[in-house]
């Protein structure tokens, strides 16, 4: 995969399994998203969900300063509120794409995570963050408010009174706060991040594909639902556990004091 804004890569994880890492590339602009990103992104992503080696995907972004410093103000300069909606929704596709991903994603908030950056992020399963990085949703502070998933993702990460702390205030947030109000799993030293992040997938890689893209399923599908809806649909998505060859590999594992080798299907 050839892209200009992006960078992508594999390496070889447990039991020939493959993590994949998509680098956010645009280090001229602290790697902010512009159109041309925002379409990459898109395509790139379409190619990830065909491969079948892949366990796990990493999102980080190019160079030390900066994971993603939001979308690309200056291409925002002349825009019409008929452009601006034709972007939300463009870009709004994409960060679905991504977080619709059956993989897990993991993303290495290597920097300023700040607007769309932070949406980004907000797009992957598991959020991870060097010591350094600096995150927030500062679009008040230009006039806008985020259109790429933030008032929707963040309230249903830290819950409504937060999310508006964030994004009435426009304030940028250390690691360590994102850490205390749980929207990090982790908090590293810089040069720890990556390292970190790829233990963190060879550990997923381990496990059963299957139980993995179910789980995923039942936590993001019953997000929008009552807590009734929830549990009627982890009983539906464990049953299909049952049906997987997976989940006779894992038991007789166990009964037999062994490692289980998953095949994900
Ligand atoms: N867009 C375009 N260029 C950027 C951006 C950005 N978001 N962020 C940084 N850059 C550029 C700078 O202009 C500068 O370029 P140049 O050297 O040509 O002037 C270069 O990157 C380096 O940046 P700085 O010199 O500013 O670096 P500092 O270390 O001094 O500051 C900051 C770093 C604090 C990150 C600062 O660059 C900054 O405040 N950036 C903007 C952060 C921001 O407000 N992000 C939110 C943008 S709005 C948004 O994301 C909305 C998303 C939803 C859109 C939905 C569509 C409708």
């Amino acid at each position: 995969m050839n892209f200009e804004t992006l960078k992508w890569h594999t390496t070889n994880g447990p039991s020939s399994s493959q993590t994949g890492w998509l680098t956010i590339s645009r280090p001229e602009s602290l790697n902010a998203l512009n159109a041309q990103l925002i379409g990459e992104l898109g395509q790139c992503l379409v190619e990830i969900s065909k491969l079948e080696s892949l366990r796990a995907v990493v999102v980080t972004g190019a160079g030390e300063k900066s994971f993603v410093a939001g979308a690309d103000i200056k291409e925002m300069k002349d825009h019409s509120s008929s452009e601006a909606l034709k972007m939300s929704e463009r870009g709004q596709k994409v960060f679905d794409q991504l977080a619709g991903l059956e993989i897990p994603t993991v993303c290495a908030v290597n920097g300023f995570a700040l607007g769309g950056g932070l949406e980004l992020a907000l797009s992957c399963d598991i959020l991870m963050a060097s010591s350094k990085a600096k995150w927030g949703l500062p679009e008040v502070t230009l006039g806008l408010i985020p259109g790429y998933g933030g008032t929707q993702r963040l309230a249903r990460a830290l819950g409504p009174s937060l999310a508006k702390r964030v994004t009435f205030s426009g304030e940028i947030f250390s690691a360590e706060q994102g850490l205390n109000w749980g929207l990090f799993a982790g908090v590293f030293e810089p040069d720890q991040l990556l390292g970190e992040a790829q233990k963190l997938a060879n550990t997923l890689s381990e496990r059963s594909p299957v139980a993995i893209r179910i789980a995923k399923k039942a936590i993001d599908l019953g997000l929008d639902q009552s807590l009734a809806k929830g549990l009627e649909i982890e009983r539906e998505l464990f049953s299909q556990t049952f049906a997987a060859q997976d989940h006779n590999e894992g038991i007789l594992a166990f009964i037999e004091k062994r490692k289980p080798v998953f095949k994900g299907n």
